[in-house]
């Protein structure tokens, strides 16, 4: 009996060594396969995609026979997205060379030659949009409060759309850069691209009710790829978000911004390869809420989606009626509480009669350069 007991703990003994040293096998077989599709993926995507000129960090990219399956991409249906998967060109190095971060500007191109600069088209470097006088601007001037702010901006330095209309005031924090349309005209652009955080006032003359619209940039240093560094990590990626009030005189709130503006993504990013399809894109708006990031790798660039801006998108007369609501988000998530350029005018953006909120899009991680759209009666 005992001799019989010794023998079955031997073959159990036996089948368990052999058994490990097969899992051993296939796991180191896989890893070599694995390996070895890695090196494939960034072979063929670095011979048919852009140059990457902003890292040497390897990073996990698409195939582009992957990207082709895309079912919203514009390479088969108008309008729709058109998706890249690699970092951009830089085009110039630092727009801000006095900020925290490198405020660069880049460009990605689709692997069916369609263009896009990133972090999103702006007027940084257009003389002929004014830039935004300094509310607080850790590099500029600081204003302790806004009526100071306002008092030492002359009315007549306001910029005329209306030559018989009211001058309007405006204050504007943004994560990160905003341009500012008013009745279609181009009248103000932020002085601070991307760091520090700074706020800003303008003047306006204007007849009411106007139209607002504003392009709003979450600007980023991996640039195409919609990820900064953050806590550590090089890809991290941010948040967008921003508020605004526009008064009359000191006294009178007359708009803020909240969820009655309509907003629209025009550039979507990080995307994981596999919610792709999980961006909803009918050619008239977008919707990226459903895609989870949460399994990205830290070194992983996923994929990212561009969109054509229609060309009177900041006209009047623009039909906005197919986007999003804006979606409002607390102080506390934008998490703006130690900073300055927000807190020294919570009488403002906090009004307790009329409380400015924090507003973007449903998805503040990932629609990175995001057009609000409004009206002020
Ligand atoms: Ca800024
Ligand atoms: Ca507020
Ligand atoms: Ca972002």
């Amino acid at each position: 009996m005992k001799r019989v007991l010794v023998l079955i703990s031997f073959v159990a003994l036996f089948s368990l060594l052999v058994s490990c040293k097969s899992e051993d096998l296939a796991q180191t077989q896989s890893e070599q396969r694995s390996t070895s599709n890695n090196k494939s993926e960034v072979t063929t995507t670095t011979t048919t995609e852009v140059t990457t000129t902003t890292t040497t960090k390897k990073v996990e990219e698409p195939t582009p026979a992957e990207i082709q399956n895309y079912s919203g991409s514009g390479h088969i249906y108008q309008n729709r997205g058109k998706v890249t998967n690699a970092l951009a060109n830089v085009i110039s190095p630092n727009l801000y060379e006095v900020g925290g971060r490198k405020s660069a500007l880049g460009m990605v191109s689709t692997k069916y030659g369609k263009t896009f600069t990133v972090p999103g088209e702006n007027n940084y470097l257009n003389d002929a949009v004014p830039f935004a006088r300094d509310l607080y601007n850790p590099h500029g001037t600081m204003f302790e409060q806004a009526d100071i702010a306002s008092l030492a901006y002359d009315n007549k330095e306001a910029f005329v759309i209306d030559e018989n209309g009211e001058v309007i005031t405006a204050y504007v924090f943004a994560n990160n850069y905003f341009e500012m349309y008013i009745n279609g005209v181009p009248i103000a652009k932020d002085r601070v691209p991307y760091t520090q955080y700074n706020s800003s006032i303008i003047k306006f003359k204007v007849k009411r009710p106007f139209n607002v619209a504003i392009k709003a940039i979450d600007w980023e240093e991996s640039l195409g790829v919609g990820r900064e560094e953050n806590k550590g990590k090089q890809y991290s990626a941010t948040d967008g978000g921003i508020v605004f009030v526009f008064k009359k005189g000191l006294k009178e709130v007359i708009g803020v911004s909240d969820s009655s503006y309509k907003v629209r993504s025009f550039y979507t990013a990080p995307i994981p390869l596999e919610y792709i399809s999980a961006i909803k894109d009918d050619g008239k708006s977008v919707d990226s809420s459903a895609v989870d990031i949460s399994g990205m790798k830290d070194d992983s660039v996923g994929v990212s989606i561009f969109w054509y801006k229609p060309e009177n998108v900041y006209k009047p007369d623009f039909d906005d009626s197919a986007w999003q609501d804006a979606t409002e988000y607390s102080n506390e998530f934008i998490s703006v509480d130690e900073l300055p350029a927000y807190s020294n005018f919570q009488n403002i953006f906090d009004d307790e009669n009329v409380d400015a909120k924090f507003i973007w899009t449903n998805s503040l991680t990932l629609d990175n350069e995001v057009i609000i759209r409004g009206t002020v009666n």
